[in-house]
């Protein structure tokens, strides 16, 4: 561990931090891996860390084609929760969340994970009815769900606008108190070292662009530095997956559309929690920066360009205003877009393929970011024991051959 002292701060200042100490090495791809993960986002890494720290799996690289943490990992709105519907992603998700409660202390990188909780509103007897409906489900797998009513939501978050005048009146709130925000990049980061101190390779600017396989089983990858060897290859690539199946001859259910977000001028804290609402359509939270964080839903067209259309991100700034008349002024400072890759049930796939030693993780569609330790910790156990985890296995490809689809069109349905 580096020390600092007044005068390294003021050196590292002038030399542009020449002397900083790496946080992960930079090494050149081996010929050949156990495990070759493809695509450096959090999840991707969060696999690595735990094959090698669960599983004894340290001969893996990560290959990334941009930057660690540059997909949607860097992109998102960082809201985490639980709260889905069905009993397969309570499981998945409730295991998340265990685990991003001691994160900061296991990667000893702090991921800045805050429990500031999720407010979910209600604008209509229908979602009144589902959250009912929902907080039942929940409760039954030991969820903690409280309802508030509309009064209650302007106390738990005074800046709130319930007026009954109001386009849709706010009748009432789902709040997940548990449920909050961590830092994305700092996620990314906190496993990449971690990993990387484990003996775990990642490579950066390396794209994965085909598949060698024969007799129906994975030999390795070819990628920008060449051709590499692997026993066992997992494709973690969100918004591109369906581009790598198609490298396998492999066809995924899914489709891949934009998804933006944009952030305000810094301002003072004004908002400690995050809220979403389904009917007026916007969600936001006030990052540790003092920015407005705030999304809505994915722009319809299906695109790999990491941009979107203007009319979204105007909805959405409608919405915050009627939402919270007094953010009506602040100016907004950024705007940008992932591609998010979903699944007609809205439920991700954990899985094996047809072709041997070959694995998929997508599918998350816009809500992956709160399930990135989760997943991670499940996949590894996938692609180690080549047999799902327990909370894995209901999120099998062939669950779309067998109709046992986990529809949690509802729960995921702000940004979808
Ligand atoms: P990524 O972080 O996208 O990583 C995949 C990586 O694969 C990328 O870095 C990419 O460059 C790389 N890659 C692709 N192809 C190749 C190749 N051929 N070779 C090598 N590398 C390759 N989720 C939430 O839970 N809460 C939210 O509030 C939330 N908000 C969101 C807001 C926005 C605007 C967006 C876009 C998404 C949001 N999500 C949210 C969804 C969440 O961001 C994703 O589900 C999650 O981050 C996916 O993580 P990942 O590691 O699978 O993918
Ligand atoms: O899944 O909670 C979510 C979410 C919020 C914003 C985008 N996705």
């Amino acid at each position: 561990m580096q020390k600092y002292s007044i005068f390294s701060l003021i050196r590292n200042a002038i030399d542009y931090h020449t002397g900083w100490e790496r946080a992960w090495r930079s090494p050149q791809p081996q010929p050949e891996y156990d495990v070759v993960i493809v695509g450096g986002g959090g999840h991707g890494l969060a696999a690595a860390y735990y094959l090698a720290k669960e599983h004894g799996i340290t001969r893996v690289a990560v290959l990334e084609r941009g930057w660690i943490g540059g997909g949607n990992t860097g992109r998102n709105t960082t809201i985490i929760r639980a709260n889905y519907l069905q009993d397969e992603s309570t499981a998945l998700y409730g295991h998340a969340l265990k685990l991003w409660d001691g994160l900061s202390q296991e990667l000893n990188y702090n991921v800045m994970y805050s429990r500031r909780g999720v407010l979910t509103l209600a604008h209509t007897e229908h979602e009144l009815k589902e959250f009912s409906r929902r907080h039942h489900a929940n409760r039954l797998n030991g969820v903690a769900l409280e309802f508030l009513t509309p009064a209650q939501c302007q106390a738990f978050c005074p800046i709130l606008n319930i007026s009954p005048a109001s386009r849709y009146p706010v009748l009432g709130g789902s709040l997940q108190r548990e449920a909050g925000t961590a830092r994305h990049d700092a996620v990314a980061w906190g496993y990449a070292r971690a990993a990387d101190a484990r003996g775990v390779d990642i490579v950066q600017n390396c794209e994965v662009t085909g598949f060698r396989i024969a007799n129906g089983r994975i030999e390795g990858v070819e990628t920008s530095l060449g051709y590499i060897r692997a026993r066992k290859v997992a494709c973690v690539a969100a918004g591109h997956s369906s581009v790598l199946a198609a490298m396998a001859g492999l066809r995924l259910p899914i489709e891949s559309h934009p998804l933006q977000a944009l952030v305000s001028e810094p301002v003072k804290p004004v908002l400690h929690t995050v809220t979403m609402s389904n009917a007026v359509h916007v969600y936001v939270s006030q990052s540790d920066k003092g920015e407005l964080v705030v999304g809505a839903g994915i722009d319809a067209f299906n695109s790999y360009a990491q941009r979107g259309a203007l009319r979204i991100i105007e909805e959405q700034a409608a919405a915050l205003v009627e939402l919270y008349p007094i953010f009506s002024r602040l100016r907004m400072m950024r705007s940008w877009a992932g591609i998010v890759d979903i699944c007609p049930d809205a439920s991700p796939l954990i899985t094996k393929t047809p072709v041997g030693g070959l694995y998929f993780n997508c599918g998350w569609g816009t809500g992956g970011f709160k399930a990135t330790p989760g997943s991670g910790h499940v996949f590894a156990h996938t692609i180690a024991e080549d047999e799902p985890h327990p909370i894995a296995a209901p999120f099998r490809l062939d669950r779309f051959a067998s109709g046992a689809l986990i529809d949690e069109n509802l729960a995921a349905a702000v940004a979808h």
